[in-house]
C-alpha cells in the first residue's frame, strides 16, 4: 500500500498554530516521524487559512523538502494553490485533487499534462457529493476517461471515491467499499485512494473504526490511503490484511515487518 501521511493538516488544532507561526522545527518533526513510519508521501493541507493558503502550502512543501527526500501530496480544492505549490516542489508530487467540477478540472489538467505527476481523481462533480456506488461510478467514468483521453497514464491516476462519515449515513461505508471494487474491475492498472479517517468523524474510538475500515477496504482492492502512519495498529493491519488478501508474495513483507518489530506493540 502506498501511504500518504495525513498529519500536516491545518484542520488539526496543534498543526494549525504551528503553520500560522511558521514553526519550521515542528513541521519537520511531524513530517520526519511520518516518513520514518513508512509514509511514501506527506500530505500538506492549509485549507482553513482563507487568503493565505497559497503562501502556507508553498512554505509547507519547501519546509518538508528542505529536510527530507520525500514527495508531498498537495492537498487543496483551489487550483491556484496547486499551480503555485507545484512550482516549488522538487521531483514528482501527488496532486490532491482534480474532480469533475468544471473549473477545477479545466485548471488542474494543464498542470499535470505531460509531467508524470500523480493525480488524485476525486469523485465529486458540480452536482455535489455522491452517496451511492452508482453516483460515484457515473463521476469516475467521466473523470477517468477524460484524463486518459488527455494522455494521463492510468498508473498515475488515483481514484478517490470520497469517504463520508459513517455517523451521517448508515450505508456510507458499504457504498464506498463497493465503489473500490467496481473501479478496480472497470479500470485495469488504476490506483484507488481515500481519506480513510473521514469515516470516523463524530464517533468515539475513532482509531478502532479507522483500523477496521482499512481491512475491509483492502479486501476490495484499495492500494493507497491518506492515513495516520504513526498509528502502529493501523500499519500492522495494512501489512497483515494485504498478506491475507494475496498481495504479499511468500509473506515476504509480513515477515520483514515481523523481524523489524512492527507487529509488536
Ligand atoms: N480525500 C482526499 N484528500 C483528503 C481527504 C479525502 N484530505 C483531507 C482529508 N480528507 C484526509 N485527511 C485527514 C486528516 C486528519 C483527519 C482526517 C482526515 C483526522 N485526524 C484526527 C484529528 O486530527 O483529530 C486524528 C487522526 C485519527 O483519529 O486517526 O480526523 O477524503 N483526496
Amino acid at each position: 500500500m502506498q501511504i500518504v501521511g495525513e498529519l500536516i493538516n491545518a484542520s488539526r488544532k496543534n498543526i494549525r498554530n504551528e503553520i500560522r507561526e511558521k514553526n519550521r522545527e515542528k513541521i519537520v518533526e511531524v513530517a520526519k516521524a511520518q516518513y520514518d513510519a513508512g509514509a511514501d508521501f506527506i500530505d500538506v493541507n492549509a485549507g482553513i487559512f482563507v487568503g493565505k493558503e497559497t503562501d502556507y502550502v508553498k512554505w509547507l512543501v519547501q519546509t518538508v523538502q528542505e529536510n527530507l527526500d520525500v514527495p508531498c501530496c498537495i492537498d487543496s480544492p483551489d487550483p491556484k494553490v496547486i499551480e503555485e505549490s507545484v512550482k516549488v516542489h522538487k521531483g514528482t508530487p501527488m496532486i490532491n485533487s482534480i474532480s469533475l467540477e468544471s473549473e477545477r478540472f479545466d485548471r488542474i489538467l494543464p498542470v499535470i499534462r505531460g509531467t508524470g505527476i500523480k493525480i488524485i481523481a476525486l469523485c465529486m462533480s458540480d452536482e455535489g457529493m455522491p452517496h451511492t456506488r452508482d453516483d460515484r461510478m457515473r463521476i469516475a467514468d467521466k473523470l477517468v476517461n477524460s484524463l486518459i483521453s488527455n494522455n494521463i497514464p492510468v498508473e498515475n491516476i488515483y481514484v478517490d471515491p470520497l469517504v463520508q462519515p459513517i455517523g451521517s449515513g448508515d450505508n456510507f461505508g458499504i457504498e464506498f467499499l463497493n465503489t473500490i471494487e467496481s473501479i478496480n474491475k472497470e479500470f485495469k492498472g488504476i490506483h484507488t485512494i481515500c481519506g480513510l479517517s473521514n469515516i470516523s468523524y463524530g464517533i468515539p474510538k475513532r482509531q478502532f473504526a479507522n483500523q477496521t475500515f482499512m481491512i475491509m477496504a483492502i479486501t476490495k482492492g484499495l492500494d493507497s490511503a491518506i492515513v495516520n502512519p504513526l498509528d502502529k495498529k493501523m500499519m500492522a493491519n495494512i501489512i497483515t490484511a494485504e498478506m491475507l488478501a494475496g498481495q504479499d508474495q511468500f509473506c515476504e513483507k509480513y515477515m520483514t515487518a515481523y523481524r523489524e518489530g512492527l507487529l509488536d506493540f
